[in-house]
């Protein structure tokens, strides 16, 4: 061959996205269900984009965060990079018993929990645990909930057992749900900017430990007894008294056909394995950076390459 096609070719080869190489075993598209907080939105992002790159034809599906599991045990979507033990192990575990697969457990420790910013306690010392914030509830008082203490509750999609567990604990508080989580962080800013009590729904990792001092509110630990026995927990007489795990689990969830229809995507799956610090990252360059998801993914997946590459 004469030299300057050989270099031509050469050229061409070696411009070739490494995809094209790649062989995706099936063309149809892997669904990976989206929902509505940002870690959960740039992540699936960057695996789709992942998968992308090795050749499959991927797609997003935005889906509840309760009702998502059981579509994932039926095959309407197939993978879910986030499901976190505080707000979806009822509904996880019960889509695993209709044929689920549990695809594995991130190194992550999550919480979910009420949260307070420090400066509440200069106000109200006790608010750390569930029983000195109750002290101070009229202090979290809005006209909506007066003489009750507001609590800034997730969108209802989220775990609905805030007012179930307010009651469970007769505490003088109303949840008072967000439509969507950009609100709870309005609401925090506000009542940052200018030191008044709040009391809202959070979770780490997040971006918010790196823009806000403050802390989770104990609540008695969870334990399955506290779902099913009265006779557990603060209240002899009702069930749900308790909080979410202070140190809980962040899994992978996926379809029942994905190993044996994409082999070498659910190997990938198999593999991603997201930290604190990676998580609170990829929210961080949407909710404090200001980017796009898609775009943070693009920008996460670049500050990543090594643990990408490892997939
Ligand atoms: C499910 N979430 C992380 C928003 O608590």
């Amino acid at each position: 061959m004469h030299n300057f096609i050989k270099g031509v070719a050469a050229a061409a080869l070696m411009a070739m996205p490494v995809s094209a190489f790649a062989e995706a075993e099936s063309d149809d598209p892997i669904i990976i269900v989206q929902n509505n907080w940002t870690s959960q939105l740039v992540l699936s992002y960057v695996v789709g984009k992942v998968l992308e790159e090795k050749g499959y034809t991927v797609e997003y599906a935005p889906s509840d965060s309760q009702l998502q599991f059981q579509a994932i045990a039926d095959g309407d979507m197939h993978f879910q990079v986030e499901a976190w033990e505080g707000s979806m192990k009822s509904a996880f575990e019960k889509a695993v018993e209709n044929g689920m697969v549990d695809a594995g457990t991130h190194s992550a420790a999550t919480r979910e929990e009420w949260w307070i910013p420090n400066y509440v306690l200069d106000k109200c010392p006790g608010a750390g645990s569930w029983q000195g914030l109750d002290r101070c509830a009229e202090m979290f008082a809005t006209a909506e909930t007066k003489p009750k203490g507001r609590f800034v509750g997730p969108p209802a999609d989220w775990g609905k057992n805030y007012a179930d567990r307010i009651d469970a604990l007769e505490m003088n508080f109303e949840a008072i749900n967000v439509g969507q989580a950009a609100t709870l962080w309005a609401e925090l800013q506000s009542a940052y900017d200018r030191e008044e009590p709040i009391v809202l729904f959070n979770w780490t990792p997040n971006f918010i430990e790196s823009k806000f001092e403050g802390q989770f509110v104990d609540f008695p630990a969870p334990s399955a007894a506290c779902n099913e026995v009265k006779e557990w927990g603060p209240n002899p007489n009702a069930t749900g008294d308790c909080g979410a795990p202070h140190s809980g689990w962040l899994k992978k969830a996926a379809w029942s056909g994905l190993a044996e229809k994409y082999p070498g995507a659910w190997g990938v799956m198999q593999n991603v394995d997201f930290t604190n610090a990676q998580i609170a990252a990829a929210a961080l360059l949407v909710d404090v950076d200001g980017m796009e998801p898609e775009e943070a993914a693009d920008k996460w997946i670049e500050d990543n390459k090594d643990i990408v590459a490892s997939w």
